[in-house]
């Protein structure tokens, strides 16, 4: 990708850009649970954004999508969020800077990589960290790492209107090769701990599909756990998010809250005690146990959180019963995307030829297949 990417740019500019890049994620467990101040085990992956850079000497940033193929230019004196147009990301950093006293000049940008839109790897989390990493190394910001995950998240919630957490961001800009991030999301306290996986892989399974509404119901379930921490504070005003509430507090709280609330904050408990569990299992190398805990929160994301579809339950129960599969579970945001897979070597290309077939036969299109390694996080190309 960088190839293409840096002569489209010389094409397109006449002059050398800066090469930069970020990756996609993955998240071993810990979903939706980063905004309610839980835990989370992602880690950036190979594949990723790439942003190739020039200063212009305009108050323009001209940008050019290698996906879309498509140019947008926008005025930096006066710009706004263009929510749903891929240029809102970039455009959204740019504002974050500005907005934290950041003078950004002019800059003429291509960017495209290998991260699939809509797969659930968090294709814009890596563009809004390669964007912001992109504009400080070309002017010289020096801004710090855990800015730059901040002025990404909010980039997020401002410019493309969706409430994220901190975790794609994070993972994005903090990946280590080889490592996995556990990190706590209230104290943004993290460590990176080696993933040995001799005789395993982590397959990710891509339903191909993302159902509309899936940036509404993400807001909506924020405001859900909301409701139900609101509840809480009445009778236990120290509570400050569901990383303080235990199942007994939610069921004291349970004639005051509505049955999708309930479902919502004990599904989030649950997980937060699930990430506690699974992280026991890797230290002591029980990856068994590990996989029993991604299929527990998989049921917790399909029936309590909905935040599943026929595809990715489909995909999930069909490894239930392959010895060869030890743990599986849908990830990131939902209602379409990714699964995620732990896969016996030996066995990897029987298991997707499987799938490949039946899920053609139910769905009538095929899934794709994209087995991942554990890379650096943001950095020069
Ligand atoms: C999306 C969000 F961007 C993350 O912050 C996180 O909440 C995730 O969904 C669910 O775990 O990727």
């Amino acid at each position: 990708m960088k190839k293409p990417i840096e002569s489209v740019f010389k094409k397109l500019f006449s002059k050398e850009p800066l090469l930069v890049f970020s990756p996609g994620r993955i998240n071993l467990i810990g979903e939706h649970t980063d905004y309610n101040e839980g835990f989370v085990m992602p880690a950036a992956i190979d594949k990723k954004m790439i942003v190739a850079i020039a200063a212009n000497q305009s108050r323009q940033g001209r940008i050019y999508s290698m996906d879309f193929d498509e140019e947008f230019a926008f005025d930096l004196d006066s710009f706004g969020p263009k929510k749903g147009h891929w240029a809102t990301y970039v455009m959204g950093v740019a504002a974050q800077l500005q907005q934290a006293g950041y003078e950004v000049q002019g800059f003429d940008m291509v960017f495209g990589g290998d991260i699939p839109v809509g797969a659930g790897l968090s294709s814009s989390a890596a563009l809004e960290a390669a964007v912001g990493f992109a504009l400080s190394e070309l002017f010289d910001f020096k801004i710090p790492q855990r800015s730059l995950i901040h002025y990404s998240q909010k980039a997020e919630h401002v410019f493309a209107g969706v409430q994220c957490g901190i975790m794609d961001q994070f993972a994005s800009v903090m990946g280590k090769k080889e490592h996995v991030i556990r990190l706590d999301c209230r104290s943004l306290e993290f460590q990176h701990f080696p993933l040995h996986l001799p005789d395993h892989c982590i397959l990710l399974i891509d339903t191909c599909v993302k159902h509309s509404l899936a940036d509404s119901a993400y807001n909506k379930r924020r405001e859900e756990c909301q409701t139900g921490v609101t509840a809480a504070q009445k009778l236990h005003p120290e509570i400050k998010s569901l990383r303080d509430m235990d199942l007994e507090i939610l069921a004291g709280i349970r004639d005051q809250i509505s049955d999708p609330v309930f479902n919502r904050c004990k599904y989030v408990i649950e997980e937060n005690e699930r990430v506690i569990k699974a992280s026991d299992s890797l230290d002591n190398s029980d990856l068994s146990g590990f996989g029993k805990i991604m299929y527990a929160s998989h049921a917790g994301l399909s029936e309590l959180y909905e935040v599943s579809c026929e595809e990715l339950d489909y995909l999930v129960d069909y490894t239930k019963n392959l010895d060869f599969v030890l743990g599986s579970r849908m990830m990131g945001g939902g209602f379409g995307g990714c699964t995620i897979n732990i896969v016996e070597k030996s066995n990897l290309e029987k298991l997707q030829k499987m799938i490949s077939r039946d899920f053609e036969l139910k769905f009538g299109a095929k899934p794709k297949f994209y087995e991942v390694s554990l890379e650096n996080g943001t950095g020069l190309l």
